[in-house]
């Protein structure tokens, strides 16, 4: 808002220039959302507690029972803080930053659905799975079918460190793009089950795919670094810098011991607009590079309950998703979080070497 309504005054005071800029505007955006949330945090965890939005602890993990009653539903937070800051410092006019809201809103909202349901029942029955997931197959075949019409974006593949390689999946692209968004959002819901866990991960990627878009749409830079170009997609770089500055306030009380946990209205909305923006910027394939850790969690579930029915009753793990598998191994829950951290770095650091390795 502040680029629509100050940047045509430039003429007149040369220093409203800088608001040209997706950078500085970019930066602004993740302070903004950043000191928004530290600011709100404790009145809206008081506000949690006050609804009584106690998150139902299972007893099958003994070290969770000192959890019970954390609010959750934090992901309310960071869905205003993201929504504010991305309209004071984003081009309200361009087409890609809203798409990218109505999928944090609309993933989001089928969260709630389930967090609300949970709630009204007092323990951790939400609404039935194939509710979920028809809500988030709604939200991404709206947003797939945006994109796809999109006389800028392509319907092919890009294959990570092969330059000349591409795969036209025509109007295949629909339903990939469908799955890609459905199965991020899943993912990082699955390893949102320790203080910390999925939100550091989700920072990662988010910061990873910012880069991606600024150079997608930015037709000198996208042209250097072999990256498909897509006019307009640079705007989507302040709402990637506004998630991770809501989702670093969201940390500053998530973080061990955790003050408040994000709830599915959280967890479904970061790992479907993480999916969203994978697919924006073409890096379809790296998302599961950057979100690696998302995908050794679902890896892990899937194993342990095929396993599980092929043997008729034997695990490979002692309980999935895997970071469950460490807890009952006796590592200690903030060790678990922060080699988990410091592995998505790792992998993002990975992800980034995309640009250069093909
Ligand atoms: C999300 N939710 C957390 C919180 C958070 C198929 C099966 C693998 C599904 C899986 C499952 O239900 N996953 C969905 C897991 C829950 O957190 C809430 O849920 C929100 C996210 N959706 O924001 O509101 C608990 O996680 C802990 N937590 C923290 N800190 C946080 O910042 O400590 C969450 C956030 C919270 C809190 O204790 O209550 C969850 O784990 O329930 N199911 C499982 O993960 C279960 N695994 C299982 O049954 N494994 C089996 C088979 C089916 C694979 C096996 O290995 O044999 C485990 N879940 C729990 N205990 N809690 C079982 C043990």
């Amino acid at each position: 808002m502040f680029y629509n309504l100050l940047f045509p005054l430039t003429s007149e005071w040369s220093a409203l220039n800088v608001f040209r800029y997706i950078s500085f505007r970019s930066l602004a955006a993740l302070v903004t959302a950043l000191v928004l949330s530290i600011l709100l945090g404790p009145r809206f965890i008081a506000w949690l507690r006050r609804l009584k939005c106690g998150q139902y602890i299972h007893e099958d993990v003994a070290a969770h029972a000192a959890k019970a009653g954390t609010p959750t539903m934090g992901g309310l937070l960071m869905m205003f803080s993201l929504a504010v800051s991305m309209l004071l410092w984003s081009d309200v006019t361009n087409v890609y930053v809203w798409q990218a809201l109505l999928v944090f809103v609309g993933f989001g909202a089928v969260g709630l659905w389930d967090d609300m349901t949970k709630l009204r029942h007092h323990q951790n029955r939400g609404i039935s799975g194939r509710a979920k997931m028809a809500g988030q197959f709604a939200v991404a075949c709206v947003a797939m079918v945006l994109l796809y019409v999109d006389s800028h974006y392509s319907s092919k593949l890009t294959i990570p460190f092969f330059k000349e390689v591409t795969f036209d999946l025509g109007i295949f692209y629909l339903p990939f793009g469908v799955f890609v968004m459905v199965a991020a959002s899943n993912a990082v819901n699955l390893t949102d089950g320790l203080d910390g866990l999925a939100i550091g991960p989700s920072i990662v990627a988010c910061l990873v795919f910012s880069i991606f878009i600024y150079i997608t749409g930015n037709a000198r830079f996208s042209n250097y670094l072999l990256v498909p170009y897509m006019p307009g997609v640079g705007e989507v770089t302040v709402f990637c810098a506004a998630l991770v500055g809501a989702g670093l306030g969201f940390l500053w009380f998530n973080a061990y011991p955790a003050q408040v946990f994000m709830g599915d209205v959280g967890s479904l909305a970061i790992g479907g607009t993480l999916g969203y923006l994978a697919l924006l910027c073409k890096q379809e394939l790296v998302l599961s590079v950057v979100g690696g850790l998302f995908v050794a969690e679902t890896l892990s579930v899937i194993l342990q309950v095929s396993y599980f029915r092929w043997t008729g009753g034997k695990r490979i793990f002692r309980m999935a998703p895997l970071h469950h598998h460490f807890e009952l191994k006796g590592v200690p829950e903030s060790k678990i979080i922060i080699r988990f951290w410091i592995t998505s770095i790792l992998l993002g650091l990975v992800a980034l070497s995309v640009l250069k390795l093909r």
